[in-house]
């Protein structure tokens, strides 16, 4: 007999845009004890399709045509483990105004900072593209916060063993020997072992 993994169902608890609405919903988890996970990364790194992907639900989180374009930090309730999964906005789009990327940089560290109930930051990372000095850079700021890291590497599908082997490897030796877990929202691949590794980060808390 095999035993399935349980399916943790997703449900949209808040989109928010400002420190005070980000505050508001902290408040609450804080009321509820919950743990919280969050999911991070450039701009297009495939983070909607993924969050649909946990969900197995096509239409939860749009995916974007155009990406950078609605940027919020969305929160969603996963029974029946009972914490939050929070979706920060992409980072590193090109084509929006200085001021605006400060704002959600600074939003993003605010968050980021003094989170003792973070069990985790998913770190998103393209399978097709090197290490970047952005993501270095939030995952050098997320672990001098004492955040555990858990790195994951998208859109497997598109990449060639070969090159997803030395994103691995490239990313391991960055992160002081974590390797990312490999995903392919397109193709529910890793899926099931993420959710594994996202529960128990988020119990570990
Ligand atoms: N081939 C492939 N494409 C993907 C995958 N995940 C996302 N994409 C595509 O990458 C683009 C950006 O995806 P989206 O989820 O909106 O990225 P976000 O900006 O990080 O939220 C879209 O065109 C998606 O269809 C994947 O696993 N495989
Ligand atoms: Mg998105």
């Amino acid at each position: 007999m095999t035993v399935q993994p349980i399916q943790p169902t997703l449900t949209l608890m808040a989109t928010t845009f400002n420190r005070d609405q980000l505050q508001v919903q902290l408040d609450v988890l804080k009321e509820r004890k919950a743990p919280q996970i969050a999911l991070a990364g450039r701009s297009n790194v495939g983070k909607s399709s993924l969050v649909n992907a946990l969900a197995r639900r096509r239409q939860l989180a749009k995916i974007s045509a155009t990406p950078g374009k609605t940027r919020s930090i969305n929160f969603y309730w996963v029974e029946p483990d009972g914490f939050a999964l929070v979706d920060l906005p992409g980072y590193g789009y090109a084509r929006c105004s200085h001021e605006e990327r400060r704002h959600w940089a600074k939003l993003i560290e605010y968050y980021l900072t003094d989170r003792s109930e973070l069990g985790a930051l998913a770190l998103l990372l393209d399978c097709r593209i090197p290490p970047q000095a952005l993501d270095r850079d939030l995952a050098d700021f997320a672990s001098g916060q004492g955040i555990p890291l858990l790195p994951v590497l998208t859109k497997i599908d598109k990449c060639s063993q070969t090159e997803r082997a030395k994103r691995q490897q490239e990313w391991s030796r960055l992160l002081g020997g974590i390797s990312p877990l490999a995903v392919s929202s397109k193709e529910m691949r890793g899926i099931d072992a993420l959710w594994a590794a996202i529960r128990s980060h988020a119990a570990a808390d």
